[in-house]
C-alpha cells in the first residue's frame, strides 16, 4: 500500500517498525504478564519525537501528520498493543485537545512537556454512571473565586498512574448534560487529586487502568480548556482522533495475529506436510489478509481527511469499528492455526487475543460507532 503513502510517511514507519521489532518487542510480553509500564521505551518514543507525531515543532512536535501518526502507532501495537495504547491516549487524548482547544497560554505551558514525552498526558471522561451516556458526568466543577473546584471520580482513565496532565470532563451547568459540562486540564500534583483504584484486566496491562478521585480539587480557572459548558464538543472531537488511534492499534493486533499465523502454518507439520498446504489454513489467511487489509485502507482515508481538515467523524467511526472486529476476528483465528499450542502464554498469539477485545471497547463500544455512523447516514 505504499502508493498511497508519501516518502517522508515510509520513512518514519520504516524507523518505527525497526525500532519496535529491536527495543519494544523483546520485552511486550514479560512487561504485560507482569503488569509493568514500559517507562524507558515510552521515554525513548519520546526522544524519537513519537509522542508528539502530528503537532507543530515550535511546540515541540515532530511537526508531521495523522497518517504517519496512525503508521506509528500501527508498527508499535504490532509488537504491544500496550505500548500502542499508552502513546495513542497520550497524542489523541490530551494532545489533541490541547493543541485544538488550549489557549495560547495553554499550548506554551503544557504541550512542549507532553509532546516531547517528558510529561504524560491522560484522559478523564467516562465515570461509573457515565459510560456510552458521556454526557451523563457527575463530577462537577464549581467555580469559586480564582479557582474551580472540582469534586466527584472518574474511572477507566488509560495512563491514569503515570500521567502528570489530565483532560477531564466535569458538570458546570448540573442538569443540562451535553450542554452542560466543560473540558479542564487537570495537573496530578494539584491537592484534593488522588489516584483511586487500579483495574485488573483481560488485557494490555502494560498500561495503566486508573480511577482519580478529586476532592475539593483547586485547578486554576485558567485551566478551563475551550469555553464554558462546551465541553461534550470538546470530548467528541477529541474521541473522533482518538478512534483513529484505536484503529491503527487494533490494525497492529490484526497484522501481528497474520504475521504469527503465516509463519507458524509454514513450520507446523501435520499428516507429513506443513499446514500451510491445507486449504482450511490457507482460507484462513487469506481472509485475514484481505479484511486486514480492508480495515487498513479505511483508517487511511479517515487519517487522510483529518489531515486536510475535512469532518471525518463518520469514517472515524467506520475506521474503529471495522479495524477493532478485524483485530479481534484474526486474533481467533490465529489461535485457531496454533491449535491447543496457541491457547497457550508460550505463543504470542493468546495476547493478541486478550488485547484485542478492548479495541471493540473502548474510546466508544462498536454499538456505538455504529450509531454514530447511522446518525450521520440518517441527517
Ligand atoms: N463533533 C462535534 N460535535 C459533536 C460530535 C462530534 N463528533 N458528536 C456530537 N456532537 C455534538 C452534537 O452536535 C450536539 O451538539 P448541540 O448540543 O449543539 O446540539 C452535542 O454534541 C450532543 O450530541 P448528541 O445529542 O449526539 O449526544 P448524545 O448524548 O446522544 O451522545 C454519543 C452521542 C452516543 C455518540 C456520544 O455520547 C458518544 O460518543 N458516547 C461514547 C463515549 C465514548 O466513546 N466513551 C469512551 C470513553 S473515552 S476512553
Amino acid at each position: 500500500m505504499d502508493f498511497l503513502l508519501t516518502e517522508e510517511q515510509v520513512m518514519l514507519r520504516d524507523t518505527v517498525s525497526k525500532f519496535a521489532k529491536e527495543r519494544i518487542a523483546p520485552v511486550a510480553s514479560d512487561n504485560e504478564k507482569n503488569h509493568r509500564y514500559p517507562a524507558d521505551i515510552i521515554k525513548e518514543a519520546g526522544e524519537m519525537g513519537l509522542m508528539g507525531i502530528a503537532y507543530p515543532s515550535e511546540y515541540g512536535g515532530a511537526g508531521m501528520d495523522y497518517v504517519s501518526y496512525f503508521l506509528a502507532v500501527e508498527e508499535i501495537s504490532r509488537w504491544c498493543a500496550s505500548t500502542g495504547v499508552i502513546v495513542s491516549a497520550h497524542s489523541s487524548l490530551v494532545c489533541d485537545p490541547i493543541y485544538r482547544f488550549g489557549t495560547e497560554e495553554q499550548k506554551q505551558k503544557f504541550l512542549p512537556d507532553l509532546l516531547s514525552g517528558r510529561k504524560i498526558g491522560s484522559f478523564s471522561l467516562t465515570e461509573a454512571g457515565a459510560g456510552s451516556d458521556s454526557g451523563a458526568t457527575k463530577t462537577t466543577a464549581v467555580l469559586k473565586g480564582d479557582k474551580w473546584v472540582l469534586n466527584g471520580s472518574k474511572l477507566f482513565a488509560t495512563n491514569g498512574k503515570e500521567a502528570e496532565v489530565f483532560v477531564l470532563i466535569a458538570s458546570t451547568n448540573p442538569g443540562q448534560k451535553t450542554r452542560g459540562v466543560s473540558a479542564f486540564i487537570v495537573e496530578s500534583n494539584t491537592p484534593g487529586y488522588k489516584i483511586g483504584k487500579l483495574e485488573k484486566k483481560l488485557g494490555i496491562k502494560s498500561s495503566s487502568t486508573a480511577e482519580i478521585i478529586l476532592e475539593d480539587c483547586e485547578v486554576p480557572k485558567d485551566n478551563l480548556l475551550g469555553d464554558l459548558n462546551k465541553g461534550f464538543k470538546v470530548a467528541m472531537v477529541t474521541l473522533d482522533g482518538g478512534r483513529l488511534g484505536i484503529a491503527s492499534q487494533a490494525l497492529g493486533i490484526a497484522r501481528a495475529s497474520f504475521e504469527d499465523s503465516l509463519k507458524y502454518a509454514k513450520e507446523r507439520h501435520q499428516f507429513d506436510e506443513p499446514i500451510a498446504n491445507f486449504q482450511a489454513i490457507q482460507w484462513m489467511l487469506a481472509d485475514m489478509w484481505v479484511e486486514y487489509e480492508a480495515a487498513w485502507l479505511l483508517t487511511w482515508r479517515a487519517s487522510m481527511m483529518k489531515d486536510k481538515g475535512m469532518n471525518y467523524n463518520r469514517e472515524a467511526a467506520m475506521a474503529k469499528l471495522k479495524a477493532s472486529e478485524v483485530a479481534m476476528k484474526a486474533a481467533t483465528t490465529a489461535i485457531q492455526i496454533h491449535g491447543g499450542y496457541g491457547y497457550t502464554e508460550d505463543f504470542n498469539v493468546e495476547r493478541y487475543f486478550r488485547d484485542a477485545k478492548i479495541t471493540e471497547l473502548y474510546e466508544g463500544t462498536s454499538e456505538i460507532q455504529r450509531m454514530v455512523i447511522a446518525r450521520s447516514l440518517l441527517s
